[in-house]
């Protein structure tokens, strides 16, 4: 069904105890998101892992000790866009082969005006604004340079945390856009797809959602499945069971989504996330996620969009750990398989368990083709 559907963005103001999440834009599509991101003004070291608590209980240092990412593993973050000059995530942006270097008469690919690879996008360099149909990937929101931050921001460069993969490519494609309608909005996430897949991507984060399914989606990430590009996707943040109320695309029954619900540091769920023993795969952290914003900035955001990022994280060590879990669904079965298992969480999401890296990665096969890392 193509129709318009709610576009949600998990923003809840992790200072704000009272903030009360409402379904957004299903009435009045153009609404923006409910809150904006809080801003931290504190001193954050990378090493201060006390501000970042889900790094600590998904095990991340000791995931480490096996594999901290690679360049060549590319992750598509369908969002809000990004700041591209954040400096805890330039290095990490994906760069377009076919729209580096310069051209024949010395100008930079990049920014000459000419769509030098031939796929349709004009100087398509770190990925592609398919709200605007130009390459600039400003975030006027924040979520998306949050989310960007939770799987790849720089580690031990001094300043801000650690993405969970220290070394990946992020391909930045935004699709949302506040003056949009949810049905543009939606079309503009069907595009983003296509290219994410047409350019490599090898995972799309899909922090977003509604409760309407569209044919047009859901076909491009059926295609996606069939390019084996793995799709990790926010469970949403209603508080539902999504057995009974599906929410998409995390719930197309498609073998390459995951689909991801959010804890707190208790490792309950959080109250806002979506959960479901049949829809819902595992859970990761949630609430109170310390991250990149633009300007340079950093700060706390909540919701499964942020858990979904966590999971984003991992999936890429994985990938660059074993190649035999570049395939989506031995990926999800591994994940799975070598989750931490929380009573809280039992009969709340499939696996009954949290995302755990160090066992996930201490249980993939090193001995298998495994990418290169940089030493930090
Ligand atoms: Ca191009
Ligand atoms: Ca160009
Ligand atoms: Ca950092």
């Amino acid at each position: 069904m193509n129709g318009l559907r709610d576009i949600f963005l998990s923003c809840v103001l992790a200072l704000a105890a009272t903030v009360t999440l409402t379904r957004i834009l299903e009435k009045e599509p153009h609404q923006p998101p409910p809150d904006e991101p809080v801003t931290s003004t504190g001193e954050i070291t990378d090493d201060n892992l006390s501000l970042t608590w889900g790094l600590r209980q998904i095990h991340a240092e000791e995931a480490w000790k096996n594999h901290r990412g690679s360049k060549d593993i590319i992750v598509a973050v369908i969002d809000t866009g990004c700041d591209i000059h954040h400096p805890d995530l330039a290095e990490n942006l994906w760069r377009n082969p076919g729209e580096s270097g310069l051209d024949e008469n010395g100008m930079p690919k990049a920014a000459n005006g000419i769509d030098d690879d031939d796929n349709g996008f004009v100087d398509d360099f770190h990925g592609w604004n398919f709200s605007s149909n130009t390459s600039d990937l400003e975030d006027e929101h924040g979520h998306g340079t949050h989310i960007a931050g939770i799987i790849g921001a720089h580690r031990l460069n001094g300043f801000g945390p650690t993405g969970i993969a220290p070394h990946v490519s992020l391909m930045i494609l935004k699709y949302f856009d506040h003056d949009a309608s949810g049905k543009d909005n939606l079309n503009h996430t069907v595009a983003a797809i296509r290219y994410a897949v047409n350019m490599g991507a090898d995972i799309i984060n899909y922090s977003g959602g509604g409760s309407m399914k569209s044919a047009a989606e859901e076909e491009a990430l059926n295609w996606a499945a069939s390019q084996g590009v793995l799709v990790v996707a926010a469970a949403g943040n209603e508080g539902l069971n999504s057995d009974f109320y599906p929410f998409y695309p995390a719930d197309y029954k498609l073998p390459n989504i995951l689909s991801v619900a959010a804890t707190d540091r208790t490792e309950g769920l959080m109250n806002m996330s979506n959960f479901g023993v049949q829809s819902v795969h595992l859970a990761a952290p949630g609430k109170n996620i310390f991250s990149t914003l633009p300007n340079g900035q950093y700060g706390y955001m909540s919701g499964t969009s942020q858990a979904t990022a966590f999971v984003s994280g991992v999936a890429a060590l994985l990938m660059a750990n074993d190649f035999q879990l570049h395939e989506p669904q031995a990926l999800i079965a591994h994940l799975l398989k070598h989750s931490a298992a929380r009573p809280k969480l039992k009969g709340k999401v499939r696996s009954g368990a949290m995302l755990d890296a160090q066992k996930a990665l201490e249980s993939s096969d090193r001995n298998l083709v495994q990418l290169s890392q940089d030493d930090n």
